[in-house]
This record gives structure tokens, C-alpha cells and sequence, in this order.
């Protein structure tokens, strides 16, 4: 028999709607939701192979333990009774911080994670916990927590009404997206020129959306910050500021940016001073524009600056919190800056890492440190560790090293349902369902999103695994001692009290559901709009809410209750930034920087499996300037070493004017030919790890975040 479902796809941020057509349990085409409110149809590739995700046959679909060296099949109780002989002793002689948790991208786009990982790391009690998030936005969040007050509190485009779009070190025609939730990103940027917008991408390479834009500007790597600066220079200098209400610090901004001249900045960013004063004088003229930045400015030596000097920008310039500006949405359910809750100083570097000294940030720890505290003995040594969907043997810098010492531990436990680069070191893994097999609720996501909606997802198939929620808590209950089987209806139902009695709930108010349903119907009762889950499952293409609102100040929770536009712990660091402008155009810059690059078809680096994503040309190239390619002799589609501080690998060449003299350009997430893994297709298009290449030592100073942008690297043709 032929049904169709519809969900939203879980796999990127643009939560686009799709229709499953299904025969039987055989899913037979993938398409755009046409009547999804938000995305209207769009897919991409992507999304297009839910399918082919759900009937891998290299997915997990069973628990594997490890015995007598290999990973073998085993039922979920003996899967659990293997946990519990072997995480029980280790926290009982070396405690809580002997056990780490690293949570990958995976889990901000799954329910059961988002609504049940707290309780599993409050169970497993540990410091020790690190995630994508600081190898990816999290110097937004501080940039955002200090500016706002709340980590989540960032401003997204408007795109759907602005009319001057400046973009820095980000591609959403191949990313679709990020913080900033917008399905066909590509169509929402085609309508800002339709409308006689203007679009300018600031990019080290000629990316798709730099092609689509009306302006690109080559940048060196890794100085965004020294541009926004001069940026904010210039709208002073020349007195073209609007500043918004609401706001504290703006006389410090402006003598904080008077020695980021463009003059001074133009021989260290490669961008004309004439052409930066331009650039302000245009941004400062629109009527309506929004400045954005994403992973190029975040994953960057000054992420945390550029972050804020974005919302700087967007504040100074009338732009923030104004229709067709950079808005906060209102998400309807889950989001902490509406409702009661309360103003709070925030704060980060709480606490600091063991061996380097690295500073806490929204409870994690820098990944970028998680190898040492592994390898160094002492007090507090990592002996133990719990992924969850993440695969940071491939995404985290000195990958090589990272593997090494993962390879090192007493027990390593993955929850993932792949066995890929880093769970082939594992001792247990335990698989989670497709997403055509469970529920879904973009909670995070919709908090960043470019319009006010909600779109619920029940779980499409039947599956014989448990559900994430359960083995989360499952494994919660373990370590909270309670032994290999603990009563996870009873904790569901504790977290379920603790989410109503924060909300002024009765939990009763949610009937007979239990698990994500149930702490779903409570959020988003609890929520501005007032919605139940049934409000949500009598409209499956979703519930469009409208378009963003001003929020400001009710959306501000910072003590002052104004936007803070110089922070203290922000500030500190701009005497490292100014040392760059003398350090520069002296002779030391290093021959070659090394950046990445996203792809339509890959989804950070597990994806590679599916068929329909990996035909066709290799993808796993460097990019080099016709400049470089001459004077050293390398020709297009020829191989090259490229070779860093941690490591070297050796990959084929595309020769293209699209990227800057200087740059190398290699995607991530590759490098899939490593012993142990399962994933046959992937292992036939194995492409190389970049992130052998970039250096654990590189990072943002303020948030720990990892640099992958602008990596020193040496590189010469192979013989
Ligand atoms: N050089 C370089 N490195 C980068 C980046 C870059 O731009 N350049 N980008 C960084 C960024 S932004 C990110 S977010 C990180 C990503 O870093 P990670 O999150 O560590 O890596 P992913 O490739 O997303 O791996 C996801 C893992 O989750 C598993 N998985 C998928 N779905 C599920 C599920 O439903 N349940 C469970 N339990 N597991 C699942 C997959 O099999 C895979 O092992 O990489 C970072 N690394
Ligand atoms: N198809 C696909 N979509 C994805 C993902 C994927 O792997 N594949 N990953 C998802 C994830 S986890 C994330 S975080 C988002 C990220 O979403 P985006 O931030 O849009 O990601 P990228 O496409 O990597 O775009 C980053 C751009 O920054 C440029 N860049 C590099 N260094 C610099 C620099 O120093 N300055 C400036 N100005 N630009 C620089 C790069 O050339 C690149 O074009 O994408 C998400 N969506
Ligand atoms: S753009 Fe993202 S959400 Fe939309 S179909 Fe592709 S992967 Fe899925
Ligand atoms: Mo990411």
C-alpha cells in the first residue's frame, strides 16, 4: 500500500517540510513539501535521501559490544549489563570528572537529545563535557549571552524584508543555512535582488552565494574582525550612525574602533580601504539591512569579536530588532528569553580546563582540549567517555592525535548508528532510530528561525530499537547507580514534574503522553503562543506564526536590562586584535592559510554512506589559485602534500581563480578509509581528513572555539 507523511527533515538547519511516499515500509520517493508553511516545497539532496539513510544496510540496527577485541552484535540488556560492569567502577574509584561526554551536531537536531541530554549529563555529573558547539558557534553565544543576555538570544537576518544583506565567511547556498533558519536560502536571497536589495559576500573564495550576489570581496582568513572594525570606524568618523534604543557602551564602542582605521586594516584583510568606507557608507544608507556572519567569522583566532562586532554593526546602524534588520524570533516553545525568566549577569570561563587552562563556556569545555585531558595523567584524567552523535575523529582539530588517545581509554561508549572514524574505537555502541522512525520538533532551530513557526513530525515507521530518549536514560539511570535496568518511565516521569513545575504546569495537563511528547505539549503550552501538541498534530504542513517581531527589550534579560554593547569580558580582547594591525605586512605571514569549505551533498562528515550523495568527480580536493599553481608548478587535478604544525596529508589539486592567492581551500569530513569502520560506500570515496591539518593549539582566546580558518600550511607538489 502507497501512503505519503509528511515531516520535517532533521538533517541541517533549514527544517524544510517534506513528503515520504512509502510502500509499505519501503520508502519510495522523497519530495519538497509543497504546503509546508515555511519551506514551500524546497528540498535538497540531502533531505532527498532520507531514503537511502533509512534502508542503509551498513546502519546500525542492533547494539554492538566488544569482545575478545571486536565489535560484535548484542541485545540491548546485555548491551547494558556490559556498560554497568565497566562505567560503575570507574566512577566509583576516580569519580565523576573521569567520564566525558562529547555531544555532536546530530543532537541539536534531535528531540530526544535536546529534551533529554541534560538529564543524562546531570546524571553522569561530569566537567568534563564538550561538544560541536565549540568547533563550530560558540563564540556567538558568548558574543550574544554578554550583548543580550542569554546564549541564544542572537539576532537572525530578516531576509524576507531586508534590503541590504551583508554576509561574512558564510555560504548559505550550500550550507542552507545557519543560525539563521531559512529554508531556500537560495530563493529568499534571490528575492533581496528582486526587491532591488543588495547582497555583498565577504569570503576568502568565490562561493555560490558569493556568485549570487551583487558584490564579493576576497578577504584574507581569519580578520574579519579588523573589517567589521573599520567598518564601525568609518559609520563614526562619518557620522552615519542610527544607533537603536536600548543601549549601553556605544561611547566605548566608538573609541574602541578608532585605531581600525580602513587604512590601517586594508594591507592585513587584502580589502581596499576606498572600498571598505564604501561598503559603510552603502550599509549605513539602506533602509533596512542586516549584517551575518557565520562560520568563517566564528571558527576563526578572533570569532568572538567578529561575532559581536556583527551585532555591533547591526545595533549602530538602526538595523537591530527592526523589521528587514537582524530580528529575534519568538520561538513557541523551549526558548529562554521569553516568559518569566529572569535577568541574569552572564558568565563564562567559570571554571577551566585541567591541563590547559581553557575557559568553560556555557558548562562545556573547549573540544580543541579534549585529547590532553585524556592522554595527561593526574587528578581528574578523562578514563571514560559517552559520545553522542558526534564524530570527532573527524571533525575536531589534530584529528590524528584525538583518535590516539581515544584509542587510550578505559571505556569508550557511542551512541551512534554508524560505525565510523571515532565509534570503531568504541566499546559499546548503541544505535538510535532513523528519522523516518521517530518523533521530531525542531526546538533549537526554531528559536533562530527567519519566520515565527512550528512544525511537528510524528515518527513515520515502526522500529524495533528503542527510542534515544529511552537509551538516554537508560544510560542515566546506570550512572546514576541504579544498575542496567533503571525505571526510565519513573525518571521521564520526574523530568516531566521538573518541565510542568517550571512552567506553572500541572503535568496531568498533558493526558496519557509520556517522553518527548510530553514535555513537548508542556513547552509549548508554557510558550507565547499558548499551543498544545494536538494544536500542532492537526496541521502537519505546519503552523506559520508570522513574521518577526521587534522584541526589544522584553527579549533582553542582561542585568541592565539594555542591549550591552561593550562588555567587559568582550572588550579584553581587542588589545589582541589591535596587535595583528602592526603585526601583519611585515614578512612573517606564513606562504599559505588553510580554510575549508561545505558542500551541498555532504552534512558535515557522515553522510558519505549514501550513494545518491557520493557519485560522481571527487570532492575531496584542495583549491589553489592559478598564482600559486604556476609559481609552484602544480597543474590542475595534480596531487599536493599539505602539510601543517600537526600533520600532513596528500590530496589532488583544483586549480581555480575562485579562491584568493595565499588560501587553500579543503572540506572537512572526509578521510573515511580507516580500519575498523563499517561504511562500505563511504570507504570507496574516502577523500582525506583535513582536520589532521588544523592545529589543537589555534583557537579564539575568549571561547576556546577551534580555528579551522586560517591554518598555517606549507604546501608542495608530490613527486
Ligand atoms: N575543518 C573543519 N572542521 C569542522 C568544521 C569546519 O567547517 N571545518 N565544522 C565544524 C562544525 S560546524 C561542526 S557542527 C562539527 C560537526 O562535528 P560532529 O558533530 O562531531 O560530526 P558529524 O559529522 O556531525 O557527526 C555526526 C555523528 O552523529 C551520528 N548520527 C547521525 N544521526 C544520528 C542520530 O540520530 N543519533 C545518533 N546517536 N547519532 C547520529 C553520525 O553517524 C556521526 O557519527 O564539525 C566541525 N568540524
Ligand atoms: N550541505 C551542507 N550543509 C550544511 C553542513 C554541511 O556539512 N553540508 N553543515 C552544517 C553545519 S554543522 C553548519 S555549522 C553550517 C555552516 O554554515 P555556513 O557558515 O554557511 O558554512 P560554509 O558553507 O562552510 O560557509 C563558510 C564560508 O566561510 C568562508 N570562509 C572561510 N574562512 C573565512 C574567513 O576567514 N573569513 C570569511 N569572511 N569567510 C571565510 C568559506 O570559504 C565558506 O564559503 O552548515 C550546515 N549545513
Ligand atoms: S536543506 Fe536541510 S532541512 Fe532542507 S532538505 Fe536539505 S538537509 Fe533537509
Ligand atoms: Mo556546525
Amino acid at each position: 500500500m502507497t501512503t505519503t507523511a509528511h515531516i520535517t527533515c532533521p538533517l541541517c538547519e533549514a527544517t524544510c517540510g517534506l513528503d515520504v511516499t512509502l510502500d509499505g515500509s519501503q520508502v519510495t520517493r522523497v519530495q519538497g513539501d509543497a504546503e509546508d508553511v515555511f519551506s514551500k516545497g524546497f528540498l535538497c539532496p540531502k533531505g532527498g535521501s532520507l531514503g537511502a539513510l533509512h534502508h542503509d544496510p551498513d546502519r546500525l540496527r542492533a547494539p554492538l559490544v566488544r569482545r575478545d577485541g571486536n565489535l560484535e552484535q548484542a541485545t540491548w540488556d546485555e548491551a547494558f549489563e556490559e556498560i554497568d560492569r565497566r562505567l560503575s567502577p570507574i566512577l566509583a574509584e576516580h569519580g565523576r570528572d573521569a567520564v566525558a561526554v562529547y555531544l555532536g551536531n546530530p543532537s541539536a537536531h534531535n528531540l530526544a537529545a535536546q529534551l533529554y541530554g541534560r538529564a543524562l549529563l546531570k546524571s553522569i555529573g561530569t566537567r568534563n563535557v564538550f561538544s560541536a558547539s565549540s568547533v563550530d558557534q560558540m563564540p556567538k553565544h558568548i558574543s550574544a549571552g554578554h550583548m543580550f543576555g542569554g546564549a541564544l538570544t542572537i539576532p537572525v537576518p530578516d531576509l524576507d524584508r531586508t534590503m541590504h544583506l551583508l554576509v561574512l565567511g558564510a555560504n548559505p547556498l550550500a550550507s542552507n543555512g545557519s543560525l539563521m533558519t531559512a529554508p531556500d536560502a537560495r530563493g529568499r536571497l534571490r528575492a533581496i535582488r528582486e526587491r532591488g536589495g543588495k547582497i555583498v559576500v565577504v569570503d576568502p573564495r568565490r562561493s555560490r552565494t558569493a556568485e549570487h550576489a551583487d558584490e564579493h570581496h576576497f578577504i584574507r582568513p581569519g580578520t574579519d574582525a579588523l573589517l567589521l572594525f573599520a567598518l564601525v570606524h568609518v559609520l563614526f568618523e562619518e557620522g552615519l550612525t542610527s544607533p537603536v534604543e536600548h543601549l549601553n557602551g556605544i561611547e566605548d564602542v566608538e573609541r574602541l574602533a578608532e585605531p581600525f582605521t580602513p587604512e590601517a586594516v586594508a594591507p592585513v584583510t587584502c580589502i581596499e580601504a576606498p572600498e571598505i568606507r564604501r561598503m559603510a557608507r552603502e550599509l549605513a544608507a539602506a533602509p533596512k539591512a542586516a549584517v551575518y556572519g557565520r562560520i568563517g567569522t566564528t571558527t576563526a583566532a578572533f570569532g568572538t569579536l567578529a561575532s559581536w562586532l556583527v551585532d555591533v554593526l547591526n545595533a549602530i546602524t538602526g538595523n537591530l530588532d527592526r523589521e528587514g534588520g537582524a530580528m529575534f524570533t519568538l520561538a513557541a516553545a523551549g526558548q529562554s528569553n521569553s516568559g518569566p525568566s529572569k535577568p541574569r549577569q552572564f558568565a563564562h570561563g567559570r571554571w577551566r580546563s585541567r591541563v590547559r587552562g581553557l575557559p568553560e563556556a556555557l558548562g562545556e569545555l573547549p573540544t580543541a582540549t579534549l585529547a590532553d585531558e585524556i592522554e595527561t595523567p593526574g587528578d581528574g584524567q578523562i578514563r571514560a567517555l559517552v559520545t553522542l552523535a558526534g564524530n570527532p575523529c573527524v571533525s575536531t582539530p589534530n584529528a590524528d592525535r584525538l583518535s590516539r588517545a581515544i584509542e587510550q581509554l578505559d571505556l569508550y561508549i557511542a551512541l551512534d548508528v554508524y560505525v565510523n572514524e571515532t565509534s570503531r574505537h568504541a566499546d559499546v555502541i548503541l544505535p538510535g532510530p532513523t528519522p523516518l522512525e521517530r518523533p521530531h520538533y525542531d526546538l533549537a532551530l526554531y528559536q533562530l528561525a527567519v519566520r515565527n513557526v512550528a512544525n511537528w513530525t510524528p515518527a513515520v515507521l515502526d522500529t524495533e530499537l528503542p527510542q534515544e530518549w529511552e537509551t538516554m536514560l537508560r544510560l542515566a539511570g546506570v550512572a546514576a547507580g541504579q544498575g542496567p535496568n533503571g525505571d526510565v518511565a519513573a525518571f521521564d516521569d520526574l523530568l516531566a514534574g521538573e518541565v510542568a513545575r517550571g512552567a506553572g504546569l500541572d503535568p496531568a495537563v498533558a493526558g496519557e503522553r509520556r517522553g518527548p511528547e510530553r514535555l513537548l505539549d508542556l513547552l509549548l503550552r508554557a510558550g507565547p503562543y499558548e499551543l498544545t501538541l494536538a494544536d500542532l498534530e492537526a496541521a502537519p504542513h505546519g503552523i506559520d506564526l508570522g513574521a518577526l517581531k521587534p522584541r526589544l527589550p522584553e527579549a533582553l534579560r542582561t542585568p541592565s536590562g539594555r542591549v550591552e554593547l561593550a562588555p567587559e569580558a568582550i572588550v579584553a580582547d581587542v588589545p589582541r586584535l589591535r596587535a595583528e594591525l602592526t603585526r601583519n605586512g611585515n614578512g612573517s605571514a606564513p606562504e599559505f592559510v588553510l580554510i575549508g569549505r561545505r558542500q551541498l551533498r555532504s552534512n558535515n562528515s557522515w553522510m558519505h554512506n549514501l550513494t545518491p550523495l557520493v557519485k560522481g568527480k571527487d570532492r575531496c580536493t584542495a583549491w589553489i589559485n592559478p598564482a600559486d599553481a604556476e609559481r609552484l608548478s602544480i597543474d590542475d587535478g595534480a596531487s599536493v602534500s599539505v602539510r601543517s604544525r600537526t600533520g600532513s596529508v596528500e590530496i589532488p589539486v583544483e586549480v581555480t581563480p575562485d579562491i584568493m592567492p595565499g588560501v587553500v581551500s579543503i572540506p572537512h569530513g572526509w578521510g573515511h578509509d580507516v580500519k575498523g569502520a563499517r561504511q562500505s560506500v563511504a570507504a570507496a570515496h574516502p577523500g582525506v581528513n583535513s582536520n589532521i591539518l588544523a592545529d589543537e593549539t589555534l583557537l579564539d582566546e575568549v571561547s576556546g572555539n577551534a580555528v579551522f580558518n586560517g591554518i598555517p600550511v606549507e604546501v608542495a607538489p608530490l613527486a
